[in-house]
């Protein structure tokens, strides 16, 4: 896409005239007697394109480990918005002297412009800013925020297993996931009975979240979404979603791991 525009000077000297041109200025005419009061009274009218397309392009890195992780969010993010970015793959050898270059010592980090962003929560909030993908009113982006806080916390749940009590995966499965899923399912049904996305009818940067952690489920357990129709139904909406296709083809063939530690 692009948005032109153009500038318009009027000048009445060769100087000038002169000047300008070395700064991508073109004449594209003469204004008789433009001036009332200076000699010479013409004026040479003075065109210069402006492609704002360039002028506003935003360069996005987005840094995180070789893993789905947190970073994930953005990554889906990103693709689905038509964004590119630069897809910065840490190697864990390189992390430890990496690392004090982070605010935080971690990542996830959207590097926009040169300028570094950190904090999972930050960095999507300030792409839902970007992109539209806050919602219309000040309830939906509360309400935006508290579903993306909501699942978050199910995030940390799930992650305490994986890394810390693996052992205890089948009572995750049976006793964790369907009352977390149960709350999910229970909110997304509240607008638009959970049939479009999760802030109604206009997606939202709570939408990547839900889809990847509906998705970090069903690896775990093929039939965690079962008895959660509205949940189910989402995570198929975005498997298919035709922007997001060609990522996550490409993502399960490279079969890129869950969570570092390998299990999921
Ligand atoms: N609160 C941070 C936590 C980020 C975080 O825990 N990052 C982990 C990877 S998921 C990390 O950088 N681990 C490496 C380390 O701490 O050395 C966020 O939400 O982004």
């Amino acid at each position: 896409m692009q948005f032109l525009e153009h500038t318009t000077l009027k000048v009445n000297n060769e100087t000038a005239l002169n000047f300008y041109k070395k700064y991508g200025f073109e004449q594209k005419g003469v204004a008789e007697k433009y001036y009332k009061r200076i000699e010479p009274d013409n004026a040479y009218i003075l065109v210069k394109h402006i492609d704002r397309s360039v002028v506003f392009a935003m360069v996005y890195k987005v840094t995180y480990f070789d893993i789905r992780g947190f970073g994930e969010y953005i990554r889906l993010l990103l693709t689905d918005q038509g964004v590119e970015f630069i897809d910065d793959r840490i190697e864990r050898e390189k992390w430890p002297e990496m690392k004090s270059r982070f605010a935080f010592n971690q990542v996830p980090c959207l590097t926009e412009n040169d300028v570094p962003i950190v904090q999972t929560g930050a960095i999507m909030r300030h792409l839902g800013r970007k992109f539209n993908l806050n919602g219309s009113t000040e309830s939906e982006e509360t309400f935006i925020d508290m579903f993306f806080e909501g699942v978050r916390d199910l995030r940390t749940k799930y992650s305490k297993m994986i890394y810390t009590e693996y052992e205890n995966k089948d009572d995750f499965i049976k006793n964790v996931y369907p009352v977390e899923l149960a709350k999910l399912e229970k909110l997304l049904k509240t607008h638009k009975n959970g049939e479009q996305y999760v802030a109604g009818d206009k997606v939202s940067y709570a939408d990547y979240i839900l889809f990847e952690e509906l998705d970090v489920a069903l690896i775990l357990d093929p039939h965690s979404l079962d008895k959660f129709s509205a949940l189910k139904a989402f995570h198929e909406r975005w498997s298919s979603r035709p922007s997001l296709k060609n990522y996550l083809d490409r993502r399960n063939l490279q079969k890129v791991d869950v969570n570092y530690n390998g299990k999921q």
